[in-house]
């Protein structure tokens, strides 16, 4: 009988409790065994509620710990380069949410890091990948039936964020996950981006620019737009539009169940991530288990995680100064040889 792999979680806010519930009851070859979090009650709360597993306060102890082979981090985005260098250090697999770092300085720091130790540790959290509507998107772009993508059209809408989100947070939270669908839906990097701000909605505090509007412009000439609108009250709302030379192709319209009752039609819109994209992040842990389980990886690398960074670094910079900016990105041969 092969043994279950030992999951630690650091952070247990909205995403990470998600993720415990997610490995304790619904992955298999998996078991959580330990939590972290800087709010040891809600840690100990969680992990009351859950067999065998222990609180460790440190989260850099629970990633030594032995009896915690593989590790998910859903701390805050700066948390993460000194957790995920300790994940390096033990040589432990790790799912780290996004963002990886909070610039490109620190991400290429970790991939160089993780290019010593000699093997893919690091997978990131971009479970769009995993959403079997943007997997279905990406097969028919790149079965090359509608000839060569021209644009994509992006909508990101949350019901509301907490008030500590700020303009920045907006680029390097939320319109990252675009950075990579554009990166991976084009299979290109993007060089330049303008972030725009228009006249915020009146719903959100003083100095918040919400919503965004973002182009990126592809090396191989190509263009995405996205509006990214984190306070729009209604509920939570991805939609990508592909346009090619011979056709287009829609995702995430959430028609699956409409219902038509007392004179009108109409469909639910979940509240938040943790409900449209539930089944892309049960498909992202258990592979990543899978992977793990084998010394590998199975998604979204560090070099993932660290261009989204540069792009998002060049992003709140466009947004703080208003105008276009060229992404840096060393490149992938130098460091990755
Ligand atoms: C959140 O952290 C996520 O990753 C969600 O997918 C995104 O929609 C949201 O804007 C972020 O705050």
């Amino acid at each position: 009988m092969t043994q279950d792999l030992r999951i630690g979680i650091i952070g247990v806010g909205a995403m990470g409790a998600d993720h415990a519930e997610r490995v304790a009851r619904r992955i298999s070859g998996a078991r959580l065994v330990a939590v972290s979090d800087p709010d040891t009650a809600r840690a100990a709360t969680l992990a009351a509620a859950l067999d065998g597993v222990r609180v460790i306060g440190d989260p850099l102890a629970l990633i030594g710990d032995a009896e915690v082979d593989a590790v998910i981090i859903a701390s805050p985005g700066f948390a993460h380069a000194e957790q995920l260098m300790a994940c390096l250090e033990h040589v432990k697999p790790v799912l780290c949410e996004k963002p990886l770092t909070m610039d490109a300085e620190s991400s290429l720091r970790v991939v160089e890091a993780e290019h010593k130790v000699g093997r893919p540790l690091i997978q990131v959290g971009f479970m769009r990948r995993f959403d079997p509507e943007y997997a279905r998107l990406k097969q028919l772009l790149d079965s090359g039936e509608l000839g060569r993508t021209l644009l994509l059209h992006n909508v990101h809408r949350n019901k509301t964020v907490p008030a500590t989100f700020r303009s920045e947070m907006i680029v390097r939270d939320s319109l990252v996950h675009e950075v990579d669908v554009a990166r991976w839906l084009f299979g290109d990097e993007i060089v330049k981006i303008t972030v725009h701000a228009p006249k915020p909605t009146s719903l959100v505090a003083e100095g918040v620019l919400d919503p965004q509007f973002a182009v990126f412009e592809m090396a191989s000439g190509a263009l995405a737009d996205v509006e990214v609108f984190v306070n729009f009250q209604v509920g939570y709302e991805v939609r990508c539009e592909a346009v090619a030379e011979k056709g287009s192709a829609t995702i995430g319209l959430g028609v699956d169940v409409l219902t038509k009752q007392a004179g009108h039609w109409g469909g639910a819109v979940p509240d938040d991530f943790r409900v449209r994209f539930g089944l892309a992040y049960d498909i992202e842990v258990q592979r990543w288990v899978n992977a793990a389980a084998k010394g590998e990886i199975d998604g979204p690398t560090a070099w993932d995680g660290y261009a989204a960074a540069a792009v998002c670094t060049a992003g709140v910079q466009s947004l703080q100064e208003g105008r276009p900016v060229e992404v840096e990105m060393v490149s992938r041969s130098e460091v990755l040889g």
